[in-house]
Order: structure tokens, then sequence, then C-alpha cells
């Protein structure tokens, strides 16, 4: 299996508190970090990032709390990255990951939705266009394998 990006991001309840311990978690599941960066979300880009909501009743309190502090966004890399991100984050509310996943991170660092700590793409395809948003200078899936070619002697 070829491995995959996806894109996660450390919410306002979880940066910089819970950084070190969410990286330390990352790295143990065996994920490459292939790029990270503390920023903070222009409201308008909060908007675009979280399009698919916009009809919801929890999208205003999202996009304003989302766009109030700093985060960490990064780039995460392995085979079934998108899956296994979001099996280590847990259910997304928190409450109920501590009844399900009491390992996860949003058992561990949640409150209450949508304080649950960490984001992770849905799909390969949010995962590419998050990454894009968010590092357009990042390619959205890994590179291609580098052919070994064989020289006539
Ligand atoms: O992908 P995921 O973050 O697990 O959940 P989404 O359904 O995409 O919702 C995005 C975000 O919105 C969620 O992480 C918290 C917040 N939210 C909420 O505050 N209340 C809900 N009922 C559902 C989601
Ligand atoms: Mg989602």
């Amino acid at each position: 299996d070829r491995p995959e990006r996806t894109l996660g991001l450390i919410k306002p309840d979880g940066y910089p508190v819970h950084k070190e311990d969410i990286f330390a978690r990352i790295k143990t599941a065996g994920f490459e970090v292939v790029c990270e960066k503390e920023f903070t979300f222009d409201r308008k880009v909060a908007e675009t990032f979280y399009q698919e909501h916009k009809e919801r009743p929890f999208y205003e309190e999202l996009v304003t709390w989302m766009s109030s502090a700093p985060i960490s966004a990064f780039v995460l890399e392995k085979v079934g990255a998108v899956r296994a991100w979001r099996d280590l984050m847990g259910p997304t509310n928190p409450q109920k990951a501590r009844e399900e996943a009491p390992d996860s991170l949003r058992a561990l660092f949640g409150s209450e939705a949508p304080r649950n700590a960490v984001h992770g793409s849905d799909s390969q395809q949010s995962a590419q266009r998050e990454i894009t948003l968010l590092f357009p200078d990042v390619s959205p899936v890994p590179p291609k394998p580098t052919q070994i070619v064989e020289e006539e002697a």
C-alpha cells in the first residue's frame, strides 16, 4: 500500500498546552510529520476551511473560536494516514470519546464540542483540499518513489 497524507490541527484549547503530548502520540503511532507551523486562522480562511458546515447551527461559534487564538497545523504521512489520524483523535464529541475510546486525544484533551482539541481530514479528498489551503507549497500527496534505472555497464 502507498502512503498518503492528511492534515491535522491542534485547536485553541489544545495549543500550546498539549502540543508536546500530542506530538509524542503522533510519533509513537508511526506518522512522519512532513511539516508543521503555528498560525492564527484569518476568519475568512476559517470559513473556507469549514465551508461544508456553513448551514449547521454550530458554524458561527466554530469559526469564531477557531480564529480566536494561535493553533498548530501539520501534515502527516503514513500508509492509511487519514483513517489512522482519525482513529488516534477519537470521536468528535469528547464525552463520547471518553466512553468509547478513552485513550484517544479527544477523550484526553477535549472538553465539549467544538472544544475537542484536534482536527483531522475526513477523507483523502478533504486532506488534499485542506493541505492545499493551509500549505500551498506542500504536495498534498507523497512524492512518487524514486525510480531505480539500471545503467548499462
Ligand atoms: O470531523 P470532525 O471534527 O470529527 O467533526 P465535524 O462533523 O466535521 O465537525 C467539525 C467540528 O465542528 C467538530 O470538530 C466540532 C464542531 N462541532 C460542534 O461544535 N458541534 C457538533 N454537533 C458537531 C461539530
Ligand atoms: Mg470534519
